[in-house]
């Protein structure tokens, strides 16, 4: 596997979060696979879980890590092809790229979306230059359109949790006073739908996602209806799609307590973290006993590291 920035990339999903769940019981059985390999972790935005748990994944394999804050350290980057640099940006991606390929065998790249320009975010032109201009295996940190790293550690929570074989799996819209990157909603829709399972997608009309990644998923506008008798309740601010990177007005009772969760399944509560707290999700349920979050969090060092391993194996 040269590349991981989708579940497009894989060879079956289902076998990779088995995979998952056996590293997971074994963490430290290829403490030596990385030995003189260096992974580079390169940010264009901030980080807490994703830096850290992908070092210790990396760290587990017994890889050296270097980590750059490029998008707060580095020299602004030209992205354009043939631009004449006249102008404030003072390298290009090309050769930065290409440089930071020279001193890693993995580079694992955050590039955000800049939700102003749809097109260009949706065709992914930071982490497409990196991997033309690097050489080297490239794995997505959350870039424009997908966090596949999260939602590979949200699949294994599912397994993990999960009461029934098919748990019915709802996808929430939660409010938000920032415009936030449809991103983990694309990628966990994209990944949910991959593993076979059934999605219901409830939002406020206005923020219908990318049909791309949702195609197979069932949307409901009225949150309670999609709620009922939902095992996993999944919660997620993102922005608007169509009226690109807006947050539209109102909404602000899509929040999520303990008394909007009873007619489900008793279901678990999930969110990728960073959470605002009683804004995007109330504390009842992040506190609650059916909240996963930690769980969530926690297993994304043996997602990374499956993906390190893999690699580590292929190239
Ligand atoms: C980012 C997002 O919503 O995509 C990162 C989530 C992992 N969240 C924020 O910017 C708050
Ligand atoms: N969930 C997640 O990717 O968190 P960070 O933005 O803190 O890395």
């Amino acid at each position: 596997m040269k590349y991981f920035t989708t579940v497009n990339d894989i060879y079956d999903a289902t076998r990779l979060v088995k995979d998952a769940l056996e590293l997971k019981a074994n963490p430290y059985s290829n403490s030596s696979l990385g030995k003189n390999k260096t992974l580079g972790l390169i940010f264009f935005n901030s980080s807490l879980r994703t830096r850290l748990s992908t070092q210790k994944a990396a760290l587990n394999l017994g890889m050296h890590v270097i980590v750059m804050n490029i998008g707060t350290e580095g020299w602004a980057l030209e992205y354009e092809d043939g631009s004449i640099m006249n102008g404030s940006s003072v390298e290009h991606i090309k050769d930065a790229a290409a440089v930071i390929g020279l001193y890693c065998d993995i580079i694992a790249v955050r590039c955000f979306p800049t939700l102003t320009n749809k097109q260009e975010d949706y065709s992914e032109k930071v982490l497409l230059q990196f991997m033309k201009y690097s050489k080297k295996p490239i794995i997505s940190l959350e870039s424009a359109t997908l966090h596949p790293l999260q939602s590979l550690a949200d699949i294994m929570t599912i397994e993990e949790y999960k009461k029934v074989e098919n748990p019915k799996i709802v996808l929430t819209w939660a409010p938000h006073i920032k415009p936030l990157p449809q991103v983990v909603a694309n990628s966990f829709s994209e990944w949910v739908l991959k593993s076979n399972y059934e999605l219901i997608i409830t939002h406020p009309k206005g923020y219908e996602l990318c049909e791309d990644y949702i195609k197979g998923a069932k949307i409901e506008y009225d949150q309670q209806t999609a709620l009922a008798n939902a095992d996993f309740v999944y919660v997620k601010n993102w922005s608007s799609y169509y009226d690109y990177g807006k947050v539209l007005d109102g909404n602000q009772e899509w929040l999520l307590n303990n008394q909007k969760m009873l007619v489900t399944n008793s279901a678990k509560v999930m969110h990728c973290l960073p959470v605002r707290r009683n804004l995007e999700l109330s504390d009842e349920l992040l506190d609650g006993e059916n909240s996963l979050v930690l769980h969530q969090a926690e297993n994304r060092i043996y997602a990374a590291q499956t993906v390190l391993k893999i690699m580590l194996e292929t190239n």
